[in-house]
């Protein structure tokens, strides 16, 4: 029996309503993504700043195709459970310092020994090309966006350093390669990621920490460590990762942005963070009057010979692990030069 006329139109009409709606999410979903990007200390450290600048431009160079909604200070993903939340997608994007899981990245590693890195800039360009050019395993369930390291690594701390006696014993916090180097200088590392330092501190846990001096500006460290001992230690590598399904399900030219945005994001970062150390040095010397110690020549020169062997380490444990280490310690000294010639100390 055939339907009255009123209700096949109604069908058809119903028919083409859903189409349209399908065409209109079809679209939207073309029109805009928002991705989110997890990072683990507060916003205002530079691991935030950097992902905020990248944020605005994938934005602005999507034509406000894809939007990153940003959670700063652990408020997604935590340190610790960074790496793994990106695998499993529980953060599109997320921000790493390898030197938190030892073992786990050695080749990232090879720019966390005390190779004389003078600058965040000439580190960060090293490493990202250096990642471009081996493509390690250790990266191989994300997709890497961009690389970039701290500036060197001084002492900051509540008692001054004045020598490397003062060292001997002394509970100061450090993580990955630094661990190892504070434990050569004699004193007694306690590994922990960096949002976990100001309580640490407050305990009396550790006496004093190891890393980049911005932090005395943009976590307030200069109140309480008031003297700084110039250390020239390794920098701190990063990288920023996203999750391989999440990336798969970009459009092709939103990829092109993020793939372009690659290199310029590490020297963009190095250069930040070059800077942001000179500033935050000024501030706290006004704010808190901070006491900048530098070593005798004679007993700095002790200390760069007691960590030197770290590089000669790594290289063993690099080569069980399969990697090239010798030729990528190479490619690491071919590329510093090459880039403190292009990025001049200021
Ligand atoms: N201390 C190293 C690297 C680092 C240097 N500045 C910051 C600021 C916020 C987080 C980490 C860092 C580290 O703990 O990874």
């Amino acid at each position: 029996m055939r339907r009255p006329y009123a209700s096949r139109a109604m069908a058809l009409c119903a028919a083409a309503l859903m189409l349209c709606v399908s065409l209109l999410a079809t679209t939207a979903r073309a029109e805009s993504v928002t991705l989110s990007y997890a990072n683990f200390p507060p916003a205002i450290t530079f691991p935030c700043v950097q992902m905020e600048r990248w944020a605005k431009e994938v934005e602005k160079r999507t034509n406000g195709k894809v939007k990153i909604q940003t959670y700063p200070a652990s408020t997604l993903l935590g340190a610790k459970n960074m790496f793994r939340g990106v695998v499993k997608g529980q953060a599109d994007i997320g921000c790493i310092s390898m030197s938190y899981q030892p073992g786990v990245f050695p080749f990232s590693f090879s720019c966390n020994l005390p190779v004389g890195f003078t600058s965040a800039t000439v580190a960060s360009l090293t490493l990202w090309d250096l990642y471009q050019k081996y493509q390690p395993k250790e990266f191989s369930r994300v997709k890497v966006l961009t690389m970039f390291t701290s500036a060197p690594s001084h002492i900051m701390s509540k008692t001054p350093v004045r020598s490397l006696a003062d060292l001997e014993g002394y509970e100061v916090r450090a993580s990955g390669t630094l661990a190892k180097v504070m434990a050569k200088l004699g004193s007694t590392p306690v590994a922990m990621p960096m949002p976990e330092v100001p309580e640490a501190l407050q305990k009396g846990v550790i006496e004093g920490f190891v890393t980049s001096f911005e932090v005395l500006k943009d976590m307030n460290f200069a109140e309480g460590c008031r003297y700084e001992t110039y250390m020239d230690l390794p920098v701190y590598p990063f990288a920023v990762i996203m999750n391989k399904r999440a990336w798969d399900g970009l459009d092709d030219d939103v990829k092109k942005v993020m793939n372009d945005l690659g290199r310029e994001q590490a020297l963009w970062t190095g250069q930040y963070m070059d800077q942001h150390v000179i500033e935050a040095l000024d501030w706290s010397k006004k704010k808190y009057d901070i006491e900048l110690i530098h070593l005798s020549p004679e007993q700095y020169a002790i200390a760069q010979d007691k960590i030197a062997p770290l590089v000669q380490e790594w290289q063993e444990t690099a080569n069980k692990d399969g990697l090239p280490a010798e030729k990528i310690l190479l490619d690491l000294q071919a590329l510093k030069a090459k880039y403190e010639k292009e990025y001049p100390v200021q």
